[in-house]
């Protein structure tokens, strides 16, 4: 039998003494497009137990730091500020237990309840947000919790910087100058040279929450999102900009979001559990 949890670890290593929790939100309430965002976070565990845990980028095993799957927060789906809320009590219950939450998604509106927590925690607190979109609409679909407007809540609370945009509404661009959002790095800008790494890192506090909406990625790599979107980022070129930002700041969690799973093909869902992975061995590599 496969042990049920992300990388299907064996007891030792996936008890509550792990150092990671991951916690799957398979919360979809608001999306407006494709759905099945619900599905994601079982999708990506399912995959990851099918993962090799050696990764050979930074010749360790990140598994070892250990990975603890926490069980789904099952949320009624018309209630996304229940959600959110949901979603901050779980994480400041364990970061005040010294943990390195992981949510996975499930929509992207409930960075939000991660984020409120984190900031409870760390003023100094700044969002990196890897995404197609800049979800900064006020309200959208007469919500302002709706999965569009994740990031208009987020820099109400805190500093952002956006990666990998391609994707706006007009009252967007009009927000972003009228609030002279300096830190939005355009896909167009950015798809075929790294010399806006520096830069974007030097957006961030030294304390930072990692938001990946899958479909910053290109859709020829991810095409299991609910809105995919043309000129996306690459697998290496993201994963070089995450071990560089890795380096230089404190990442206190982060989450990936808007896996929408398609059952024949399932390489999305190995490479957003891939992802997860990446990360945390970015975050604990000695
Ligand atoms: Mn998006």
């Amino acid at each position: 039998m496969i042990p049920d949890n992300f990388g299907a670890l064996e007891k030792g290593f996936s008890s509550t003494n792990a150092k990671v929790f991951v916690l799957p939100v398979g919360y979809e309430g608001t999306v407006t497009y494709g759905k099945g965002a619900s599905k994601g976070p079982k999708a990506m565990i399912e995959a990851s137990k099918n993962m090799e845990l050696y990764d050979e980028e930074l010749d360790s095993e990140p598994y070892l730091a250990g990975i603890h799957t926490l069980n789904d927060l099952s949320v009624k789906k018309d209630n996304v500020e229940k959600a959110i809320e949901k979603v901050e009590n779980s994480v400041k219950n364990w970061i005040n237990k010294n943990k390195f939450p992981v949510v996975l998604g499930g929509e992207h509106s409930i960075s939000l309840g991660a984020v409120r927590a984190f900031k409870e925690k760390f003023n100094d607190l700044s969002v990196l947000q890897i995404d197609a979109h800049s979800d900064l609409r006020d309200s959208y679909d007469k919500s302002k919790f709706n999965h569009a407007c994740v990031m208009r809540r987020i820099v109400e609370l805190c500093p952002i910087v956006q990666v990998g945009i391609r994707s706006q509404d007009i009252s967007e661009v009009e927000f972003i100058k009228e609030k002279k959002l300096k830190n939005i790095f355009y896909a167009k800008d950015i798809y075929d040279n790294d010399r806006w790494f520096d830069k974007a890192i030097g957006g961030l506090s030294s304390n930072v929450y990692l938001t990946i909406d899958l479909d910053g990625l290109d859709p020829s790599i991810m095409p299991s999102t609910g809105t995919p979107e043309p000129g996306g980022l690459s697998w290496y070129g993201l994963l070089k900009f995450l071990r560089k930002v890795f380096s230089e700041k404190n990442i206190v969690g982060f989450d990936v979001v808007e896996l929408a799973p398609n059952k024949n093909n399932v390489a999305p869902d190995f490479m957003a559990a891939k992802l997860v992975y990446k990360i945390i061995g970015y975050k604990f590599k000695k």
